[in-house]
């Protein structure tokens, strides 16, 4: 009897083991375009990536389009997606599945020529997509499609999201669109031979500006949408209310652009922090709710440590009317009754003239937008 019990318990721990070492691998170089998704990240085998990816003809498509409108007309058959090298991750939330898409896809022979001796520009472009699955109907639903490590005329552009998690739900997701800014340098027959980025105080200047797309007002189809005056294509859901975000300048980081990016202050992580790179080492924070908002919650400064705390700047006061008490590493709760944040004095660091932003979140309509925060009353 004892020896059937433990055949079937090694039968099933030696099934649980086959599941594990054959369907999933780490997913670890996705920290550069999804910093903050990574973590939660499972990717799936090859066959059933190319199975995926393959099953969903009118996703191909849109892909091929944007590849095509990436290349601003101009004709370079080199440029291809390289379909055999798409690699699928799942990410599971709030007993919700997301489902995210990498596509390499080639750059033409000036882009490469180009970013041949650069430590900062990526071998690749990609196209990266993000569905959300219906578990009841079996059916994913594509939120995005962006391109992704491109180039346009004078930026290089890391397009991101993040999924804004609740205590019992997801409250939506954010589109961040981060730009390094480049001139170009040329060769004595005026060809194109590489970049010189722009630079603050001697660090690389990045610039962000988010979209949030809250899930409760979430459209049923998505429809490809071309913003003006802006260079990149991206397929969103159309009519989906969203709440824009600006910040000022921030660190980037050349081998990990995003680790300082604004998508630091809205992952619920006090370890990691908005960073800016300005001439001043202030900052702004613009949150268009476009309610009225009843309080801020912030974390202050590098609140990952103690030392790097003390290392570092912290905000010392909010538009010149609320001071932001210093060595506290929790959040402190802001009777501000604005979105709008300008950061207008500072507690120096004792080693960088960095001044960080670990979390914010605007409390209105009854809940915290960001995601949940428990209050303690004190
Ligand atoms: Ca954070
Ligand atoms: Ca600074």
């Amino acid at each position: 009897m004892n020896k059937i019990v433990n055949m079937r318990k090694s039968i099933f721990i030696a099934l649980i083991l086959l599941c594990l070492s054959s369907a999933f691998t780490e997913a670890a170089d996705m920290e550069y375009f999804l910093p903050t998704e990574y973590q939660l990240m499972t990717e799936l085998y090859k066959n059933d990536a190319q199975g995926f990816i393959k099953g969903n003809a009118d996703f191909l498509k849109k892909c091929e389009y944007i590849n095509s409108r990436v290349l601003s007309g101009r004709e370079y058959p080199e440029q291809k997606i390289l379909y055999d090298n798409a690699r699928v991750f799942f990410e599971n939330v709030n007993y919700e599945k997301y489902i995210w898409v990498l596509l390499p896809v080639t750059r033409n022979n000036d882009e490469a020529e180009a970013v041949k001796n650069t430590d900062w520009a990526t071998e690749f472009q990609y196209i990266l997509a993000l569905f959300k699955h219906r578990q009841k109907e079996n059916k994913s639903d594509l939120l995005f499609i962006a391109p992704t490590c491109f180039f346009d005329a004078v930026h290089f552009t890391i397009n991101t999201f993040e999924i804004i998690k609740g205590k019992n739900k997801n409250k939506g997701v954010i589109h961040f669109r981060n730009l390094l800014r480049y001139d170009l340098t040329c060769d004595s027959n005026n060809h194109w031979n590489g970049f010189s980025y722009r630079k603050t105080k001697e660090q690389a200047e990045g610039y962000v500006m988010g979209d949030y797309y809250l899930f409760d007002e979430k459209s049923s189809t998505i429809e490809f949408e071309k913003e003006d005056g802006l260079p990149d294509f991206i397929y969103r859901p159309k009519n989906w209310n969203k709440i824009p975000i600006n910040a000022s300048a921030f660190l980037w980081e050349m081998k990990n652009p995003l680790k300082y990016g604004l998508q630091n202050a809205f992952d619920q992580n006090p370890a990691t922090s908005f960073v800016e790179n300005t001439e001043n080492d202030l900052m702004s924070l613009d949150v268009w709710i476009g309610e009225s908002v009843e309080k801020a919650a912030l974390i202050n400064g590098y609140a990952k440590n103690t030392d790097l705390y003390k290392a570092n700047n912290r905000i010392k006061s909010i538009s010149a009317h609320f001071d932001l008490k210093d060595d506290e590493l929790g959040y402190q709760f802001i009777p501000c009754k604005s979105s709008n944040l300008a950061f207008t004095s500072i507690y120096g660091g004792s080693k960088y003239s960095d001044t960080c932003l670990a979390e914010v979140n605007f409390f209105c309509g009854g809940e915290w937008i960001f995601g949940d925060i428990e209050e303690v009353n004190e």
